[in-house]
């Protein structure tokens, strides 16, 4: 695999005729794209579980057809209100990180926003998150320490696993981990048109990372 060439500057003093990948510290940064702030009704009150899942789905239906990344979408509500914290998009191949599931940019600005590095009870409000997709092994671990009290899904981890997605090591103890620590689960709300999402994904030839 090709590296960009600012981190090939400097030659090894060891072996002057290599060159060495610690010249420069890349800084990391993302950002979602413009379209995202449009998507999201900001001043509205998203009421039930339907809802949410809603936007959740177009978001990444959006990311699909806008070809800005994966087919997932996830977003943070403040459960009592009905208001949207942030929204997540599936950034790994545009933003060259592994890391970047919608769900972890979801918490990762969710937190920014809010100052606090969890979202357990800040000033006695709840938070959940609610994703177009079950969360892969990663996005479960980030869920627990993301401080969510409860998360609803759309489509399930056999839909992604179906286009031959890597969701990683999730067991049925997975989620009961997840509920005896506290965190309310709700799986297929509207899950055949989020599967219907990484169809289309996969008609127009969109990268599977980590193929299985
Ligand atoms: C993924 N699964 C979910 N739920 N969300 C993402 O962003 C993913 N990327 N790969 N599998
Ligand atoms: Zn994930």
């Amino acid at each position: 695999m090709p590296v960009p060439a600012r981190y090939r500057a400097r030659r090894c003093c060891l072996a002057p005729n290599r060159f060495t990948l610690a010249a420069v510290q890349p800084e990391i940064r993302f950002r979602v794209p413009g379209w995202v702030d449009e998507t999201v009704g900001w001043d509205r009150i998203y009421s039930t579980d339907d809802e949410r899942a809603a936007l959740a789905i177009e978001l990444a239906r959006r990311n699909v057809t806008k070809r800005t990344g994966g087919p997932f979408g996830a977003a943070v509500f403040e459960s009592g209100t009905g208001r949207v914290v942030s929204a997540g998009i599936n950034l790994v191949v545009p933003a060259n990180n592994s890391s970047l599931h919608a769900e972890v940019v979801a918490f990762m600005l969710a937190q920014a926003k809010l100052g606090s590095y969890s979202l357990a009870g800040t000033e006695g409000r709840r938070y959940e998150v609610v994703t177009s997709c079950e969360p892969c092994a990663m996005c479960l671990g980030a869920t627990l320490w993301s401080g969510v009290q409860r998360i609803v899904c759309c489509a399930t981890g056999d839909d992604a696993r179906d286009l031959a997605f890597d969701e990683g090591p999730v067991f049925p103890e997975s989620w009961s981990y997840l509920e005896d620590r506290g965190i309310e689960v709700v799986r297929g709300i509207r899950g055949r048109e989020a599967r219907a999402v990484m169809e289309t994904y996969r008609e127009l030839d969109g990268v599977i990372y980590n193929a299985t």
